[in-house]
């Protein structure tokens, strides 16, 4: 009898073990980037980022990665009161942006080697990530012309950079659009954002819009124009992950990370993390209650009224049941 109960212990010890062993492989079983996308040449995208301002790669995410992705990611609740991170809701979009801590599959994409060697090869030794993000994007959202050189307030800074979107569902509304080779005059004026009745009516046949299914990769020069093309269809949700890498050792958004997806020996990988660097640009997007959306407070409210309500009713009742039982209850 004494030796049986730990024996069972011991026993369910180890299947909890397989069982987490189990879902590692598994997450680790699945390729994040196909086998066309790591067999691209690094000086080929830095040729294409440095004369065209940009480079597409159609089939660069393995498309089971990219809904898994996209299904775990999506299905967090709004961090609300919650002690941990999750999303939070900005006008017309969500925003996951410390994925890096709540995410294996998530830090690996954003870490990958591939698009570490695509970062040497255009930005050289020194590149940092600037912010990341998992994000939705939904009808009425657009973002206007601008370039991702510059602080937060939005002075030029002129430092090398590169932009990743990666498109984790078909997105053929509220694209991403680039100016193609404007990056070779963007910093000629100093402005950071451009109107779009500018735009078209000086770059019209250099406006490229980005259609394209789910797996897409897109990396353009942070000197290159780029915007979110309106989305006007109900009901559609661009879902997308995006990515600030640049050469400026002093500066990046927050970044909070879970410490066990690290390999401490990679030292570019660290340095890419900003381990031990001054970051002190605040975190995008400014989110508050003023945010959120109507069926968020809706929901916010019924759910406060509902729980209010039974603490004043269910509350006093289930504490008069309790001082009852402990009167009749034998001692
Ligand atoms: O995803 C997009 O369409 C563009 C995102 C972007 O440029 C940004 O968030 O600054």
């Amino acid at each position: 009898m004494a030796r049986r109960r730990p024996r069972r212990r011991r026993t369910q010890a180890l299947a909890a073990l397989r069982s987490a062993c189990e879902k590692i492989c598994q997450v680790t079983a699945v390729d994040i980037f196909t086998p066309e996308l790591l067999a691209v040449d690094p000086d080929d995208v830095h040729r294409a980022l440095a004369s065209d301002g940009f480079w597409i790669f159609d089939h660069a995410i393995e498309t089971k990665f990219a809904a898994a992705l996209d299904d775990e990611l999506g299905a967090h609740p709004l961090a609300l009161n919650v002690n941990d991170v999750g999303p939070v809701r900005f006008y017309h979009q969500t925003y996951f942006t410390h994925a890096l801590a709540a995410s294996r599959p998530f830090f690996d994409l954003v870490t990958h080697p591939a698009l570490r060697s695509f970062y040497r090869a255009h930005l050289g030794p020194q590149f940092r990530l600037k912010c990341q993000r998992y994000y939705q994007s939904g009808r009425h959202h657009e973002l206007t012309w601008h370039t991702d050189d510059k602080t937060p307030t939005g002075m030029r800074t002129g430092v090398p950079g590169i932009g990743v979107v990666m498109y984790l569902r078909d997105t053929f509304e509220g694209e991403l659009q680039v100016l193609a080779r404007s990056n070779s005059w963007s910093g000629g004026g100093g402005r950071t954002e451009f109107y779009d009745h500018e735009i078209h009516a000086k770059h019209a046949n250099d406006i490229v819009t980005i259609s394209r299914p789910a797996g897409a990769l897109i990396l353009f020069d942070s000197r290159t124009l780029h915007r979110t093309r309106p989305i006007t269809l109900a009901g559609y949700v661009r879902k997308s992950v995006f990515l600030q890498v640049d050469a400026d050792m002093a500066h990046s958004e927050k970044i909070i990370v879970d410490t066990q997806f690290i390999d401490p020996h990679d030292d570019e990988l660290l340095r890419y993390l900003g381990f031990g660097m001054p970051s002190g640009y605040p975190t995008m997007p400014p989110s508050g209650l003023a945010t959120l959306n109507d069926a968020d407070l809706r929901t916010i409210v019924s759910s406060s009224l509902r729980l209010m309500a039974a603490r004043k009713t269910l509350g006093p009742a289930w504490r008069a049941l309790l001082a009852a039982w402990r009167r009749v209850r034998p001692s």
